[in-house]
C-alpha cells in the first residue's frame, strides 16, 4: 500500500511540474464541408503528432452545435510543445443521427509560437476509426500577427458560446 501511495504522490508531481504552466495554447481550427450530410452530431476526437511528442486523445467539443456542414469550429487546447507537427489524427464515437462526418480542412496553430500547421482532410470520418492525415502546408504568423490570431480564437469561442 505504501507502494502505491507513493506512486500516486509521484504522479501527482509530476502532474504539477508538467501541467498548465508549461502547456501551450494550441487553437484548432475546423471546417466542415458544404456538401450534404456532411455534418456531425457525434463527439469527435482528435489526436496531434509532432517532432517531440504525441499528444493523447483529446475530444474536441467547441461550444455549440459544432461541425455542422460549411461552419467553421474554434476551439483552443492548452497541450505541452509538441515541438513541429507533422499529423492528426481524427476520430469520432458514432453519435447521433447519420454521424458520418466531412470535415475539409483542419488548421493547428500553437498560439505560444505562432507555427500553424495546415491540414487538408476531405475525407469521411467513420465512426470509431481512426484516420491520419499529414500535414499540407505550414505558415509561420509574425509577432504582431499573433496578438491579433489570439484575440480572433478568443472571439471566436464567445461567438460560440452565445450560440449554445
Ligand atoms: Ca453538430
Amino acid at each position: 500500500m505504501r507502494l502505491l501511495a507513493n506512486i500516486a504522490a509521484l504522479a501527482l508531481v509530476a502532474l504539477f511540474i508538467t501541467g498548465p504552466a508549461f502547456a501551450d495554447s494550441y487553437r484548432i481550427t475546423v471546417y466542415t464541408a458544404d456538401t450534404k450530410k456532411a455534418g456531425t452530431d457525434a463527439t469527435v476526437k482528435i489526436r496531434l503528432k509532432g517532432t517531440r511528442h504525441l499528444s493523447r486523445v483529446m475530444i474536441l467539443d467547441p461550444p455549440g452545435n459544432s461541425f455542422e456542414r460549411a461552419q467553421w469550429d474554434t476551439q483552443v487546447l492548452a497541450i505541452r510543445d509538441l515541438g513541429q507537427l507533422t499529423e492528426i489524427v481524427l476520430s469520432h464515437d458514432g453519435g447521433g443521427k447519420g454521424s458520418g462526418w466531412l470535415p475539409q480542412t483542419v488548421y493547428v496553430t500553437n498560439l505560444t509560437t505562432g507555427d500553424r500547421a495546415d491540414f487538408g482532410v476531405s475525407r469521411w470520418i467513420y465512426s470509431r476509426v481512426y484516420t491520419d492525415f499529414g500535414v499540407s502546408s505550414r505558415h509561420k504568423y509574425k509577432k504582431s500577427e499573433l496578438e491579433r490570431e489570439r484575440k480572433k480564437a478568443a472571439a471566436a469561442m464567445k461567438r460560440q458560446k452565445k450560440r449554445k
